[in-house]
């Protein structure tokens, strides 16, 4: 689709990335109402050398009347990894959660994949109408589930995290991750803005998910070795998981 952006980044990333971008902008475009939003002047479009290797980054992002930030984030570095990240950051006013996935592919395919609608709660609960829908979906098992690391606490426990083995596996992936998508958009669409005590409780949450996604060093290493220590702070806390 060539009238969705970043077009020629999708066409160059593990098709897995490329169809999973291609179904966010599209659900994007169609479910929401989407307005301009401005990255930071140099965090448009990014290159840098990592190992010799050259590191591409490019970011999308909009804003709409639930959601402060739509973040979508394709990234190559030479030949070696790919990378897909894309977090949805609500307003706390409207008590939804987070939708979250991150896909890192190298010269033997994918990796880790990863996909949720991460609660913002301190109890870890998704609203009830999240809850409904998700109960009822088909369990899907992978052969290679992955640990959480500590941090990992944030998710749901509907968090995928895996290493698909077969293509059938990667389609039952994007499937599910489109399901959380469909879900996460309905539910926007019809929320409504809570208390201010209710409020405050989901900014705290909002807050706590970001400061645990900047624990991740897995992140942050490939971020410094491509453009230094400095850097790779800002961004993961200006353009990552700015709160
Ligand atoms: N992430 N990921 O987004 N990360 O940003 N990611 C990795 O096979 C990048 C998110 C998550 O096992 C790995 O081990 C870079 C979001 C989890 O300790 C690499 C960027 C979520 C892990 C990168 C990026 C998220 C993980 C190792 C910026 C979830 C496992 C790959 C473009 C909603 C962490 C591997 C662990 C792993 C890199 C999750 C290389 C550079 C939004 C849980």
């Amino acid at each position: 689709m060539t009238d969705l952006p970043m077009a020629s980044m999708r066409a160059q990333l593990h098709p897995l990335m490329g169809r999973l971008a291609e179904a966010i902008l599209r659900r994007w475009r169609d479910s929401l109402t989407l307005s301009a939003y401005d990255l930071p002047e140099d965090l448009g479009y990014i290159e840098g050398r990592l190992e010799g290797e050259k590191l591409a980054i490019e970011n999308c992002c909009y804003q709409t009347p639930q959601f402060r930030k739509l973040h979508l984030e394709l990234a190559k570095v030479g030949k070696s990894l790919d990378i897909l990240h894309c977090v949805m950051f609500p307003y706390p006013e409207y008590g939804l959660p987070l939708f979250g996935c991150d896909l890192v592919a190298g010269p033997a395919g994918v990796s880790a994949a990863i996909a949720d609608l991460s609660p913002t709660l301190p109890e870890g609960r998704l609203p009830a109408g999240y809850r409904e829908t998700l109960a009822q979906l088909e369990p899907v098992a992978f052969q290679d589930a992955r640990e959480l690391p500590p941090w990992g606490d944030i998710f749901s426990e509907y968090c995928l995290f895996i290493r698909p083995r077969s293509a059938e596996e990667e389609d039952r992936f994007l499937a599910r991750a489109e399901a959380f998508l469909a879900l996460h958009c309905q539910q926007a669409n019809l929320a409504q803005p809570l208390g201010e005590a209710e409020t405050e409780r989901h900014r705290l949450g909002l807050e706590n998910y970001c400061r645990q996604q900047r624990q991740n060093d897995k992140t942050r290493r490939v971020l410094e070795k491509a453009f230094g220590a400095a850097w790779a702070e800002r961004y993961m806390t200006q353009a990552l998981f700015d709160d």
